[in-house]
């Protein structure tokens, strides 16, 4: 088995409309998504998918529902990274710019996908129609996908 790090991502998701946010800085800058990180010591997937949402959007929740699971493989690095996908419709508070995100509401036939991690625009149709779904995609660099699995399961 090779070793992989826990990791989560949140998606604010309304009915006509989803929360992104411009990521600033690290890991992914330049690029829209959702608001997570890794998870760390001691907290549950669930405590730390919160936490992040909170540090990074000012936005609290009470009930987060999961939603996906995906494994991403990148060529030459020995750790895979274990991402953990949650949605939630209600939350507490007016989104604010935090050092690490810039967040941004999308109508959802206006995502922008071409400025998102190009992943995304496979399984967040499926995110869309409240579908469960597991996958695993291997990168070459931060732009190619050489290579990956996605299905829809009943249990996240
Ligand atoms: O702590 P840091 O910001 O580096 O955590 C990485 C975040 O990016 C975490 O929320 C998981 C998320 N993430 C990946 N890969 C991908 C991806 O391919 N698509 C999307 N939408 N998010 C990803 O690590």
């Amino acid at each position: 088995m090779r070793p992989s790090r826990l990791y989560t991502l949140v998606l604010v998701m309304q009915p006509s409309r989803v929360l992104l946010g411009m990521k600033k800085r690290g890991f992914g800058a330049g690029r829209w998504n959702g608001f997570g990180g890794k998870v760390e010591e001691g907290e549950t997937i669930e405590d730390g998918a919160k936490r992040e949402l909170q540090e990074e959007s000012g936005l609290t929740v009470d009930t987060l529902h999961k939603m996906g699971h995906i494994v991403f493989e990148f060529v030459g690095e020995p750790e895979l990274m274990d991402v953990h996908i949650f949605c939630t419709d209600s939350v507490c508070g007016t989104p604010r710019e935090s050092e690490e995100m810039r967040p941004q509401w999308f109508h959802l036939d206006q995502i922008p996908f071409s400025d998102m991690w190009p992943d995304d625009c496979y399984w967040f149709p499926l995110l869309l129609q409240k579908r469960k779904f597991q996958g695993y995609f291997k990168f070459q660099g931060h732009d190619t996908i050489l290579d990956y699995t996605l299905h829809e399961v009943d249990f996240v």
